[in-house]
């Protein structure tokens, strides 16, 4: 049994609305968990025990398999998928393949053989589901229940958007969106908004941040995660990210998809998703203890994990070991990789024999503290609570 199952369990019965949701959560969560189901063809090379399998399309990182190093081993990242990924054959030749670029002077077709040409830039972020953390949420939101795992730290390497709009003529007048769209076929008899991975970002941050990526980690990235070329957006939501794009257009409005006029967007439970409401694209600040997990010898502890702003830098971040009563600062580990990385961090600790309530709390470079407590939501996005995120752990 994953050791972030058992924590998780601890903290819902520690808390007051205890024992229901711990059954429930035991229920549905460790028996898919338990199963240990294979990895999917397409992601056959990942580590397979770095991974809690939730389906063919959905796995996470093991809480305890985020080490401090900084980075997120590509065989260890995350996958989420909403449609059946294109077939590895369109990973065979990366520079042949073809994206539409729409909404510039001049609009057309480019190969990422001829993108490569354009220029180049690198950053390191964090890419994170929306969902990340639904799986603390009392209400049973539907999707996968991730706790910590559907977040990892990558380095992408690509053309920025700004110098691919500048090769086009520029963007067409009024235009405040850039809406692109994946690569996937579209399961026949069905309406395409219902289902195509369509999303629209705000064109100044696109200008500014955005890359169109062919490789992560060092190395071409993978079908997987979008190969042969994806859409980074620095800050945002997993969501944003699109993976073998196909088409990126500048557009007035927003795209009337689903997974942007109704999907990802965050309301109260019961409420059906729309237009007006808040879209998952900047990302708050967060952190998490990674390790100890679980129980351990009294002692020197090093207790560790990871902090990120979101959309801002992170300043700092401090651990707690007694549930939030009392704070101390923690130490950044490693380089600093820029505003939209994370950070390991760790505060060497000398506990007692005893029950110890350990969790962290970042601080964003605008002075924005990670909340106690996420509200519930719908859909169960944008988690970040620092109670929850908190491990139970026995000294002897
Ligand atoms: N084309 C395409 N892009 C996509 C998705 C998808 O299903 N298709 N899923 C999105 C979601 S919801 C997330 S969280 C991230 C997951 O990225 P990863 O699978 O590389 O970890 O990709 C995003 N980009
Ligand atoms: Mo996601």
């Amino acid at each position: 049994m994953p050791e972030i199952i058992k924590v998780h369990r601890r903290t819902f019965l520690a808390s007051s609305a205890g024992a229901l949701a711990a059954a429930s959560f035991g229920g549905a969560g460790s028996s898919r968990a338990q199963e240990a189901q294979p990895l999917p063809d397409y992601a056959n090379w990942k580590n397979q025990d770095a991974l809690i399998v939730h389906s063919g399309n959905t796995m996470e990182t093991k809480r305890g398999y985020i080490g401090t190093s900084g980075i997120t081993a590509t065989d260890e990242l995350y996958i989420r998928n909403n449609l059946t990924p294109p077939s590895e054959e369109i990973v065979a030749d990366p520079d042949a393949w073809e994206v539409s670029f729409e909404g510039v002077a001049d609009p057309r077709t480019m190969t990422v053989g001829e993108l490569k040409t354009l220029g180049i830039e690198t950053v390191a972020m964090v890419l994170q589901c929306s969902g990340n953390g639904r799986g603390l949420f009392d209400h049973e939101a539907s999707g996968s229940p991730w706790v910590t795992g559907a977040a990892g730290n990558v380095i992408w390497s690509g053309v920025p958007v700004r110098a691919v709009v500048e090769a086009l003529g520029g963007a067409n007048e009024g235009m405040k969106f850039v809406t692109s769209t994946g690569g996937e076929t579209i399961p026949e008899g069905i309406d395409p908004k219902s289902v195509i991975v369509e999303r629209s970002i705000p064109l100044e941050a696109a200008m500014e941040n955005a890359i169109l990526a062919w490789e992560m980690n060092g190395q071409p990235v993978p079908l997987a995660h979008g190969g042969p070329l994806r859409l980074i957006i620095p800050g945002y939501y997993g969501v944003n990210h699109i993976k073998y794009v196909k088409t990126v257009a500048l557009t007035e409005a927003e795209t009337d998809a689903n997974i942007q006029a109704s999907g990802y967007r965050v309301r109260p439970v019961g409420v059906d998703g729309a237009p007006d409401q808040p879209s998952m694209w900047e990302m708050k600040v967060k952190s998490w203890v990674t390790n100890p997990l679980t129980d351990v010898a009294s002692g020197k502890v090093q207790i560790h994990g990871v902090a990120f702003g979101g959309i801002n830098a992170l300043e700092s971040v401090e651990v707690s070991t007694d549930g939030g009563e009392t704070w101390e600062a923690a130490e950044l580990i490693g380089p600093d990789l820029g505003r939209y990385a994370w950070r390991p961090f760790v505060l060497a600790a000398e506990l007692q024999p005893g029950t110890y309530s350990i969790t962290s709390r970042a601080t964003d470079a605008e002075g924005n503290v990670q909340e106690e407590v996420t509200e519930p939501n719908h859909r169960g996005y944008d988690y970040s609570g620092w109670r929850r995120l908190a491990v139970e752990v026995t000294v002897t």
